[in-house]
């Protein structure tokens, strides 16, 4: 088995198919890695870096990164913890998110984690699941299914289940309740802890900080508003800057031109003080990536 200090490209898992792959070829194509249709073959070359994708199964992708198969992979939070895989995690990466929940039938009226105490409990997260119950010493039989757990109460294998939840439509049309939500997840971009060689380390250490750049570029937006000379002050005191604001003298006389960067969160408080302030004309713009 080939192990990640061998001296070839930087070997990165992705899933092949499924919820996360087309937004982690998203994350990589932001960051300025190009690729070949990735379609075609299991393993496709990054045309501008030193750089190869495996694509494979989700499930496999902790493993093949703690193996050193792979140097570092993009996968659900929920995967990694679920094979208690020995791996670094390099970042959390704000998509994929959901999270794994305790639902039962709505006539059970389950409230806490103790209501399902003696139950039956199907999940494809025997792992986590079982952890969680151990935790707090409360017994429990886990019944593991690979797939469509949520149809398991109603098929009476099980009384209740443990199972991943983005929007809970899914639990709703089966007639399920969230009761608890046991694990939060996101993807995550995960490191083998086999030695790397310097290369691998500094070509890592480049796409860690085109990720930083382009997470905080999702985060922020760019401002340009006009405004009359004497609100400066008072608009540099409202903008929560990432750096202080760029202000250019405009030809119309005591007017100016202000530029900044403002994070996305605070974008409508600041929108409408700004306003208060006397600004007019504000356009704010998405940013692609940036560093701070
Ligand atoms: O073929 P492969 O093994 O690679 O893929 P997979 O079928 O095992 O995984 P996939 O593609 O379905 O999910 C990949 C990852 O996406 C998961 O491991 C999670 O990290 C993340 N993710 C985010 C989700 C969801 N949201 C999600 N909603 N994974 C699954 N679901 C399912 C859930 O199991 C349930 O059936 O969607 C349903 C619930 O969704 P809502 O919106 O109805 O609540
Ligand atoms: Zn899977």
């Amino acid at each position: 088995m080939r192990t990640s200090d061998s001296d070839t490209s930087l070997r990165i898992a992705v899933q092949k198919g499924g919820r996360l792959t087309e937004k982690t070829l998203k994350l990589l194509d932001g960051i300025g890695l190009k690729f070949d249709d990735y379609k075609r073959s299991l393993v496709v070359k990054c045309l501008n870096f030193d750089v190869e994708l495996l694509l494979i199964r989700d499930d496999d992708i902790p493993e093949y990164v703690e193996d050193g198969v792979c140097d570092l992979g993009f996968v659900g939070a929920n995967v990694v913890a679920e094979d208690d895989a020995d791996v670094t995690i390099l970042r959390g990466l704000n998509y994929g998110v959901c999270r794994l929940s305790l639902a039962g039938k709505k006539e059970d009226k389950l409230r806490r984690a103790e209501d399902f105490a003696g139950k039956r409990i199907a999940t494809s997260y025997p792992g986590i699941t079982g952890r969680f119950f151990r935790d707090r010493g409360i017994g429990v039989e886990i019944i593991t299914l690979s797939g469509s757990v949520e149809i398991a109460p109603r098929l009476e294998i099980a009384d209740a289940i443990s199972d991943l939840v983005s929007t809970g439509g899914t639990l709703r049309a089966n007639g399920l309740e969230e009761v608890v939500s046991i694990f939060e997840s996101e993807t995550q971009l995960i490191q083998t802890k086999k030695p790397l060689s310097s290369g691998k380390k500094e070509l890592t250490e480049r796409i860690l900080q085109r990720i930083d750049g382009y997470q905080l570029a999702a985060r922020s937006r760019y401002i340009m508003m006009n405004a009359p000379a004497e609100s400066v002050p008072e608009i540099k005191e409202i903008i929560p800057s990432l750096k202080s604001p760029t202000v250019m003298p405009l030809a119309d006389n005591g007017m100016v031109a202000i530029h900044t960067v403002v994070p996305l969160s605070t974008f409508w408080d600041v929108m409408e003080k700004l306003k208060e302030a006397g600004a007019t004309g504000i356009v704010m713009l998405p940013i692609e990536s940036m560093i701070a």
